[in-house]
């Protein structure tokens, strides 16, 4: 970016005041905040408390080698114990943990007694083939159980886990493997996406044969699909027969709260993977206390639901640790929104009750598209609060989610994080927060966030920057497995004692935070900084655009020009005439002329990670007439060629 800070363009001016008889009954009220700021360490302190702790730590944080951080090093604990165990030993064995459901219509409901045994098990598997305590096992699964059993048992047994999203290639699994050096795989057949039985093993046969995966001794096999597999005997093993027959008797080993609990990657824009390393007692406090604040979970009544996939961070914190660390109850569902009709989310929130909803702007946008009448189908009435993760949600998309979901009553806490923050920074509280459609507005109690300029002064209200954490947190990233280095230069070099989140920033007069995106697609246009996320979010508020993508394209004239990639509704085509000149026009009034695009190209979609994030540098790649850079992490790579089918001028 340059010196001048974003521009600041959007004004939202709507307010929604949290339900009376939500704040009379939250879990976490305004008093939190107070507290927090009074005794940030003790307020931490506090927290961990909600743990279970084998030994109970007497220091809370240990900062002196920064960035390298130890949380409750001195405390000792085991997290599979405290995910499952202790709610059984509470007499909750009976309630339910999982309610799953099979993108064919299969179901199971799993209790904390059944989920007991079954991790237990899992954990007597996994020690049986070799893996010790430190040991990273390699998870590549589609959305089943038996995903959350492993991560369990590994956690169980003290050995690190490395989640690679199912469906990716064998490219992308064999370098994670290789960074992590992974000892034994678990996968699947295959699973079920989109009607269809969808193979998983031959992409891990296939990794195998790559050099840096010689180490992998054993792949453990679960049978989802029945389809056929190849077998490497000696090697391979169906799930089971070798955890079928294992003792559903296990004594969890308490480990220290530095222990490394997982590697999760993230792709960035450039270079190999990152891979980001999680440990224990701090993360576990983290995702267990904002899961409870932010959620306002009620562990007897609520049923909770995160549609996000196990393998991203927000499955990881959301599905399993969270809701499972304070006994809750929650569904999880294999498949995809649309399969086998439009309205199979709302489906599902009405045959559980689903009382908390967290999803993501990308599927929101999505059923907007596909029509209001879809939800009114459904009884949604179960639901009282809704989140939303993964990117800035446009100001149209948080309305309609708040109008057609949630019944104009359920608040919305649209929730900021990253892999590496590991758990929930800047978010309304729902009891609490007055919300604004488009902000993920006040950092939580004990977290430290602020926006800066390019020489780390903070900005006053009304202006843009970049955003910074200013203190550790519990949860936050270790370092980046085997590269210390690279964790100073990524997130540590950019301002003095500060994390640099890469994210683009503002705070309105009221102090609130807006996230602008990602700070590398920010646009610089005739001198000033435009950020994407305005941009698209103005184009997203006129009726006929379902979702937008904008970039910054090289431009003699304005150093960079708007280009924007529209997915149209409402029967609107590239064709009508008038169109484009009527969007460009649209976003003019919006933000002012400075932000008009210069090119808007409607298109049938938008190229996404498998996380639901528009890949913009991909798009610029197109605007540019460039070779496409990387696309080893898009959900689908024939959007890329449909893109470029269809633009003005192609063959
Ligand atoms: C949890 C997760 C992190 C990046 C982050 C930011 C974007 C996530 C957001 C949001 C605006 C929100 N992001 N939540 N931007 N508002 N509520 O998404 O982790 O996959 O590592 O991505 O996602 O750009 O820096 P991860």
């Amino acid at each position: 970016m340059s010196n001048e800070s974003l521009a600041n363009l959007l004004r939202e001016e709507r307010r929604f005041a949290p339900p009376t008889d939500l704040a009379a009954n939250a879990n976490v009220t305004a008093e939190a905040y107070e507290l927090a700021k009074a005794d940030r360490l003790g307020f931490w302190a506090e927290q961990a408390r909600r743990l279970s702790w084998e030994t109970e730590p007497t220091e809370t944080l240990d900062w002196s080698n920064p960035p390298f951080a130890k949380w409750f090093a001195d405390g000792k604990l085991n997290v599979a114990y405290n995910c499952v165990d202790r709610h059984v030993e509470n007499g909750l064995g009976d309630r339910v943990a999982i309610h799953f459901e099979g993108e064919p219509g299969d179901t199971r409901a799993i209790t904390y007694a059944e989920l007991q045994r079954e991790v237990s098990q899992a954990a007597n598997a996994l020690t049986e083939l070799g893996v010790q305590a430190g040991d990273r096992v390699a998870i590549y699964l589609p959305m089943i159980p038996e995903a959350v059993i492993s991560m369990l048992a590994c956690a169980r047994i003290g050995a690190p886990h490395s989640l690679v999203f199912g469906g990716f290639s064998a490219d992308a699994l064999a370098t994670r493997i290789n960074d992590a050096d992974a000892r034994v795989i678990i996968t699947a057949d295959g699973g079920y996406r989109r009607g269809k039985p969808s193979a998983l093993k031959p992409a891990v046969d296939e990794a195998l044969t790559r050099p840096g995966t010689e180490n992998v001794r054993s792949v453990l096999v679960v049978r989802r699909t029945g389809q056929d597999t190849a077998w490497a005997e000696g090697r391979d093993v169906w799930w089971h027969e070798m955890v079928g027959r294992q003792s559903d008797q296990h004594t969890p080993e308490a480990f220290e709260a530095e222990h490394p609990l997982f590697i999760l990657y993230t792709s960035g824009t450039t270079g190999k993977p990152k891979g980001i390393l999680h440990t224990t007692g701090g993360y576990l406090t983290q995702i267990s206390y904002t899961h409870s604040a932010v959620f306002d979970l009620k562990p007897e009544s609520d049923v909770f639901w995160c549609t996000a996939d196990v393998g991203w961070v927000t499955g990881h914190s959301y599905i399993v640790y969270g809701p499972l660390s304070n006994g809750g109850t929650e569904v999880l569902y294999e498949g995809t929104p649309d399969s086998p009709h439009q309205g199979r989310w709302w489906e599902i929130v009405q045959k559980y009750g689903v009382t908390i909803l967290y999803t993501a702007p990308t599927a929101i946008r999505a059923c907007m598209k596909w029509g209001d009448d879809i939800p009114a189908k459904f009884d949604l009435s179960s639901l009282r609060i809704l989140g939303s993760v993964g990117e800035p949600i446009n100001p149209e998309a948080w309305m309609w989610y708040r109008k057609h979901i949630g019944g104009d009553r359920a608040p919305i806490v649209d929730t900021w994080w990253q892999t590496e923050t590991g758990g929930m920074m800047i978010s309304p509280l729902p009891g609490v927060t007055e919300t604004k459609p488009g902000s993920a507005q006040v950092p939580l109690p004990g977290i430290a966030a602020t926006v800066v300029d390019d020489d780390a002064n903070e900005v006053p209200n009304g202006s843009g920057g970049y955003l910074v954490l200013t203190e550790p947190w519990p949860s936050m990233l270790r370092t980046i497995w085997g590269d210390d280095q690279r964790y100073l230069d990524t997130y540590w070099a950019r301002f003095e004692n500060k994390y640099f989140a890469g994210d683009g920033a503002k705070r309105d007069e009221d102090g609130d935070i807006w996230l602008l995106g990602r700070v590398d697609d920010v646009m610089l246009v005739s001198g000033h900084n435009i950020s994407t996320t305005e941009v698209e979010s103005a184009l997203v508020s006129h009726p006929k655009v379902a979702e937008a993508a904008v970039v910054g394209a090289t431009d003699p004239q304005t150093t960079q020009a708007i280009c924007a990639f529209v997915i149209l509704r409402g029967g609107a085509t590239a064709e009508d005439e008038g169109l484009v000149d009527e969007l460009r026009a649209h976003v003019a009034k919006a933000l002012g002329p400075i932000a008009k695009p210069k090119r808007v190209l409607p298109v049938a979609e938008l190229p996404k990670t498998r996380s639901g994030k528009i890949m913009r540098r991909l798009l610029r790649d197109v605007a540019e007439n460039r070779a496409l850079g990387d696309v080893t992490t898009l959900t689908d790579s024939s959007v890329m060629d449909l893109i470029q089918s269809q633009l003005p001028g192609a063959a």
